[in-house]
């Protein structure tokens, strides 16, 4: 008789609904954040929005970004007010927390977020989102309720450079696509957005003083299609989506290689005075700048005068890959002409790693974007030690145009097969000797568009590797875990699933059903 009374006691007990918020085993949605928070404390209850929950902030635009993201699934006015149960607080946010952490405080009064800038404001608000049930990110009234499991997050970034690429040159993809990718890497916190804007294939930014770059170099790209370029209101558009977003915009100019669209655009920029054709394959490695003619140092420097004035952002990234039809000498005497050019715009250079040549001079504040196969490389090592700082975007680990296995229809495989754990299971603080972590400016994903034509084979190819590498470059190594990761990449689909995002179902998460 006492065990059924027991049992009746236990029954009864677990009957009791525990709060909405919690969700199957115990878990709620503090837990299954992408990327992992340095420390998250649940706490028993949920806030609730209601239709007159008010929004108040020491920030307008991110106050404004919230309610954006808010207003359409919600269906409330969430006006934005002097007093809110939500509220962005400028002040009172730990010191750990940072140029771009935040405090974020659930009680069932209402939701704090206290950072030290507005960038720790907008990534506290990214947690907040993905607090939220999937729904919220419905475009369309849905139903509750809105409710935001209690606890508190402290959060800071372990890289401050976590950056994304689009390779718009291969094929070109219009504004609207760009700003959705923006939209998207802001779900992660990425905070750079790097736009690989010239290459053989097409040249895809209106230069004024060089115009046929644009109309002729931009006029086709990979199999021949129409390809395409940003005017400067284009470009200025793109900047303004990001900087709302706290995302600064990073153009390349790849040189003095990657440069047929340029050379087939202006017969003078050749050294035989001849344009070559229009490009529309997919090699790499047969085209130079002609260094010996003064004319190539008058358009490098028109291009970067015009670039830097578009680009509100600290860097230009200046290429140097696969320059094979330029020798070491010509290769050395360019750059070390070029980067200062850049430096004298108030500029801070990036490159691909093979700018740190043997005879390349060091300019102030360059960084070197690593997208070797090795785990040690002399000429980085070299050039660290002489003060340069480096973005981790090993191909085997980072280019999202790598096919994720051999069934993969879409992307290469020259670099390796990168199936979502080979893009999450590496450490870019001691990837390679040589290079300390305090050398580490961050991590890049890159995505090469030789076989990406549409916005739906970019979403392939970078979901769901992407929140993979961004929690690389955010979440403290301590919390790296990958049987951790796999769940909490579960629990994102639904979120996917209601942006409209075409994401690979990858054999190696558990997927919800
Ligand atoms: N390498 C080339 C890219 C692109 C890529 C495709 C770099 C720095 C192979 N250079 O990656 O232009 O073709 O995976």
């Amino acid at each position: 008789m006492r065990l059924f009374a027991l049992g009746t006691l236990l029954l009864a007990f677990a009957v009791v609904a525990p709060p909405p918020a919690i969700v199957a085993h115990g878990r709620t949605a503090m837990h299954d954040l992408v990327p992992a928070p340095v420390s998250v404390r649940p706490a028993r209850g949920a806030f609730t929005l209601r239709p007159g929950t008010a929004i108040a902030s020491d920030d307008a635009g991110v106050a404004a970004y919230l309610a954006g993201v808010l207003r359409p699934a919600t269906g409330y006015a969430l006006p934005i007010r002097p007093k809110g149960a939500i509220s962005l607080r400028l002040e009172g946010a730990p010191a750990s927390v940072g140029p771009e952490g935040y405090q974020l405080d659930v009680t069932p009064r209402g939701v704090t977020i206290r950072a030290r800038t507005p960038a720790g404001l907008f990534n506290g608000v990214q947690t907040l989102r993905q607090l939220l049930p999937a729904s919220v990110e419905s475009p369309s009234v849905r139903p509750g309720p809105w409710q935001v499991p209690a606890g508190r997050i402290v959060d800071h970034p372990r890289f401050a450079y976590r950056g994304a690429m689009l390779d718009v040159a291969r094929h070109f993809h219009p504004v609207e696509t760009v700003k959705r990718y923006l939209d998207r890497i802001a779900l992660y916190k990425i905070n750079h957005l790097h736009l690989h804007l010239s290459d053989d294939q097409g040249w895809r930014i209106a230069i004024d003083s060089w115009p046929r770059l644009a109309t002729h170099g931009g006029s086709t790209q990979v199999g021949g299609g129409p390809g395409g370029y940003y005017t400067k209101a284009d470009y200025r558009e793109i900047v303004a989506h990001a900087a709302r977003r706290h995302i600064t915009i990073v153009p390349e100019i790849d040189v003095p290689g990657h440069t047929n669209a340029a050379l087939a655009s202006y017969a003078e920029l050749n050294c035989d005075g001849v344009a070559p054709p229009l490009y529309t394959g997919v090699k790499v490695g047969f085209s130079s700048l002609c260094t010996s003619k003064e004319i190539t140092y008058t358009f490098v420097r028109d291009v970067l005068r015009e670039l830097a004035e578009l680009t509100p952002g600290p860097y230009v990234h200046l290429g140097g890959d696969e320059a094979d039809a330029t020798s070491d000498a010509d290769f050395a005497t360019f750059v070390n002409r070029v980067h200062p050019m850049a430096v004298s715009l108030g500029k801070k250079v990036v490159g691909w790693h093979q700018i740190a040549a043997p005879d390349v001079r060091h300019s102030p504040g360059r960084v070197l974007q690593y997208w070797g196969l090795t785990s040690d490389d002399a000429t980085v090592t070299r050039a660290v030690a002489g003060g340069a700082k480096v973005i981790m975007s090993p191909a085997n680990k980072t280019y999202l145009d790598m096919k994720y296995d051999a069934t993969t229809k879409l992307g290469t495989t020259w670099a390796a097969l990168i199936e979502v754990r080979d893009a999450y299971d590496w450490d870019p603080g001691t990837h390679l000797a040589g290079v300390p972590e305090s050398a580490v400016l961050g991590v890049e994903a890159p995505l090469w568009t030789e076989t990406l034509a549409t916005e739906k084979d970019l979403e392939h190819m970078a979901f769901p590797r992407l929140p993979a590498v961004a929690e690389l470059a955010w979440s403290p190594r301590s919390t790296h875990d990958w049987a951790s990761f796999r769940e909490r990449l579960a629990a994102q689909a639904p979120r996917w699933q209601t942006l409209g995002i075409g994401f690979h179902r990858s054999p190696q998460v558990p997927w919800r059903a």
